[in-house]
């Protein structure tokens, strides 16, 4: 598999700006991909965030396998970490995100109380790039408030951002562990879009793709694209294959395996394919 890079000076920013502005904050909220739990759970976060209340959020739970999220879910809960299944697409769990976040700290809102005060609930939130931190501020204000966009780096500085019943928001921008577990990590991260496309050689990860997608989902790839038998198949030949299906020829009758990859990229992100997950718990017990 290809060695991928990235962007470690602006990452290295970030991770400042979420230290600087912690003392202040009094619920993390952190937002994880339902279609990859492990590989889109930044392991730095723990050490950034420390002890501060936080709450785990799985974002995109329309777009994951439902079978597959009940299974993060129910391994989620044995550990003891809770977490709410989530869609800023549909709705689906936004609504409890704010209950949950004040019971967290209730104690002290319960003591400010006794004294008389009233506090502004202060919630940031952090993910990697991508995983819909800005989409689910603009969901909870119910309101445009922070931009979004479907590819990573959409949001640069620090934004607070007001909403009703005393809570205010800070968005910030998606962070990405300071260096990879190991290349399946970077690899799913640049299926779901963490990592910016402009990096990768899209043609390659296209092959890995297919290849998972031929092992675990080829009834959904196969009534796709219209494609007979691709099991004893390797990613590239699938590749052309789709390519060939679609008619992305280019001169000579060669097939334009590069449109091809981005047109797979887009339908995979837009679940065309299918309601994709790319991990299961028990691989990392
Ligand atoms: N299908 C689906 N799409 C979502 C969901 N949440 C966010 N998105 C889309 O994901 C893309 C990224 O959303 P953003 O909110 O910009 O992500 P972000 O985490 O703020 O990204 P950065 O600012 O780049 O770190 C957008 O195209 C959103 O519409 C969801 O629950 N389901
Ligand atoms: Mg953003």
């Amino acid at each position: 598999m290809q060695q991928l890079h990235w962007y470690p000076g602006h990452m290295a920013k970030t991770r400042r700006l979420i230290e600087e502005n912690l003392k202040m904050i009094d619920v993390v909220v952190e937002i994880l991909d339902a279609r990859i739990p492990f590989s889109g759970r930044n392991p730095n976060f723990d050490d950034i965030i420390k002890q501060k209340p936080r709450l785990m959020v799985l974002n995109k739970c329309d777009l994951a396998d439902e079978n597959t999220t009940a299974l993060w879910l129910k391994w989620y809960e044995k550990q003891g970490i809770r977490i709410l299944p989530v869609s800023c697409a549909t709705g689906m769990g936004v609504d409890k995100i704010a209950k949950e976040a004040k019971f967290l700290i209730q104690d002290r809102l319960d003591k400010d109380k006794e004294r008389g005060l009233k506090r502004t609930v202060k919630i940031m939130m952090v993910g990697i790039p991508n995983v819909g931190k800005s989409t689910l501020i603009n969901r909870l204000v119910g309101k445009a408030s922070t931009k979004t966009g479907d590819r990573p780096g959409v949001t640069r500085g620090k934004q607070w951002i007001r909403l009703r019943g005393g809570l205010e928001l800070l968005d910030t921008p998606g962070i990405l562990p300071t260096k990879f577990e190991d290349q399946s990590t970077a690899t799913k991260l640049a299926y779901t879009g963490a990592i910016k496309d402009e990096i990768i050689n899209i043609e390659l990860l296209a092959y890995s793709l297919l290849e998972y997608l031929r092992d675990n989902y080829a009834k959904e790839v196969c009534a796709r694209y219209k494609l007979e038998n691709i099991e004893n198949m390797e990613g590239h030949e699938i590749l052309e294959y789709i390519g060939k299906k679609r008619g992305f020829v280019i001169s000579g009758g060669e097939i334009d395996c590069e449109r091809t990859a981005h047109m797979l990229f887009d339908e995979l992100r837009s679940a065309k394919i299918g309601r994709i997950t790319f991990e299961k718990p028990y691989i990392h017990f």
